[in-house]
């Protein structure tokens, strides 16, 4: 829901103390609903942005039913806190990006897509055929794309396996700190370094750090950050995003979800 003035990309690339929060949610792995109701909760633990996407077969009206809903919910909240002489509408104004795993996972309700050439794969597919294919779609919706370069670092997971990543593992520093300038060589204002959903280990703190050096890129971290001590050692390192999905998906209830979800968010800036 971006009501306020500017881009996505200008709050996205906004200079912050720490870092910021970014919900995923998997459109696969819950009903509209019940993705509305997980993300409202996410907003009030203090996550800055809700990420839509992940799973690569999810089909487009799937992901659109979820974004659809995310957004009413949002816009529930909006309407309420304006009758609220004490009600902070600015805190439901959230942008819904796409996460997309193919050109397949698109929806006109979302505010942006991270528009993500996989910068380590080895098929043309995830470095530019998805990408040409999605663009004219996204052109007609008028969703903003916010230029990303993504790399797969060990474990990978299953992006790293579907992608064809040549992952980079933790002491390919140079080469990490090589794909960040490259990245703003294209123009990219986005660098995530991904280690894959669910991933046994995060990202190592010395890539995150080797490609921090790199300014004028606003660096995002995902991929197993479960605890808020991996949180703290990948925003250390340099991370401005904190991405995590299967914390939210794990939750056993909407209360656990935010216990988790304050404990985490809460170390982004801590
Ligand atoms: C996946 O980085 C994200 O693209 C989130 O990973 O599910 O491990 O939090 P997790």
């Amino acid at each position: 829901m971006n009501v306020g003035e500017g881009s996505v990309l200008s709050k996205v690339c906004r200079p912050t103390e720490g870092a910021r929060h970014i919900t995923l949610i998997d459109p696969a792995k819950q009903s509209p609903e019940v993705a509305a109701k997980r993300a409202m909760v996410a907003v009030e633990c203090g996550t800055a942005m809700i990420f839509v996407g992940g799973s690569t077969d999810t089909p487009d009206t799937v992901v659109h039913a979820t974004c659809v809903a995310i957004q009413e919910a949002l816009e529930l909240r909006i309407f309420a806190a304006s009758q609220d002489p004490e009600g902070d509408e600015g805190r439901w104004d959230i942008p819904v990006v796409l996460f997309p795993g193919g050109a397949h996972a698109l929806s006109p309700a979302a505010d942006a897509i991270t528009f993500m050439m996989l910068m380590n794969s080895t098929k043309r597919e995830f470095l530019v055929g998805e990408q040409v294919r999605g663009a004219p779609h996204l052109e007609r919706f008028g969703v903003e794309a916010l230029p990303t370069g993504y790399v797969v670092c060990a474990p990978g997971g299953r992006v790293g396996e579907v992608g064809a990543a040549e992952l980079l593992e933790a002491g390919d520093t140079e080469l990490v700190h090589a794909y960040a300038l490259c990245a703003r060589m294209f123009g990219f204002s986005l660098l995530y370094l991904e280690a894959g959903s669910g991933a046994s280990q995060p990202v190592h703190p010395n890539l995150i750090r080797a490609a921090a050096e790199v300014e004028g890129l606003t660096l995002l971290v995902g991929g197993g950050l479960r605890t808020p001590e991996a949180v703290r050692a990948a925003v250390d390192a340099g991370a401005k995003w904190i991405v995590t999905g299967t914390v939210t998906e794990d939750a056993g209830s909407m209360d656990e979800l935010s216990e988790r979800l304050t404990s985490l968010v809460g170390a982004c800036t801590n």
